[in-house]
């Protein structure tokens, strides 16, 4: 049985990708959640991931601990994981990939935070930049694949990729093509996506790190999170 470590469900976007991945799936894991306690964590997850991070997943005494090296991880047991077709799979894996290296200031201006809804003061240049190509990369990918999920028919690690990114437009608002919400639609109604997102919302933990940054952003419009 996988044992995978993340951390709170309302902020960590990292933790999320392997997690929606496993559950979609249904790959079987057990989870470990250790929440954020302000300031650098690192020495603390130093106990389970040699980074210091969060995802990381135990197989054994097998110990994997960055999100893309865990689906390429699972991937060599479970198929499923990324798309059937070669085609297909080689986009999934360019688009997880440019998911996993950039968009740098959707990161920096719109940190997770699943329960509350947010308008942003402004949308500078570079976050807009940084929309503007998730919005191609959707469209494109439901386009080539033929839908609904990014890659095809089946929900795959790119998808799993993106999932936070879903959950930011919901709470900024983030101005997309309708092609590209409803694709967010489509990803919000998932099984797996609900089940994370209700055990967000259920966190009555707040980490002030992040509270801070997303107050910084924005004037927070509603907050669903149990008190
Ligand atoms: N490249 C890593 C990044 C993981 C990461 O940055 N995780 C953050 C939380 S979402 C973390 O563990 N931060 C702990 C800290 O810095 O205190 C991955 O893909 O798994």
């Amino acid at each position: 049985m996988y044992t995978l470590y993340i951390a709170n469900k309302n902020y960590s976007s990292w933790s999320l990708r392997p997690w929606v991945l496993m559950r979609a799936l249904g790959v079987p894991f057990e989870e470990r959640l250790m929440l954020f306690e302000g300031g650098s964590n690192r020495e603390r997850f130093r106990a389970f991931a040699p980074n210091g991070r969060v995802p990381c997943l135990h197989d054994a005494d097998t110990v994997v601990w960055d999100s893309l090296a865990i689906a390429e991880y699972l991937a060599e047991s479970h198929a499923a994981v990324w798309p059937a077709d070669r085609i297909a799979r080689a986009w999934a894996r360019c688009a997880a990939a440019e998911m996993h290296s950039g968009f740098d200031a959707l990161r920096a201006r719109c940190s997770m935070t699943c329960g509350q809804r947010v308008e942003l003061r402004g949308i500078d240049p570079a976050l807009l930049a940084d929309v503007g190509r998730i919005d191609e990369l959707w469209t494109e990918g439901r386009g080539r694949f033929g839908g609904p999920y990014l890659a095809g028919p089946a929900f795959t690690a790119v998808d799993a990729f993106y999932a936070p990114v879903v959950f930011r437009v919901q709470t900024y608002d983030l101005p997309l093509s309708d092609s590209a919400c409803a694709y967010a639609d489509l990803m919000l109604a998932h099984p797996a996506m609900r089940e994370w997102y209700d055990a967000a919302l259920a966190e009555t933990a707040r980490d002030n790190d992040h509270e801070r940054e997303i107050a910084a952003v924005g004037t927070v419009r509603a907050d669903y999170r149990a008190a």
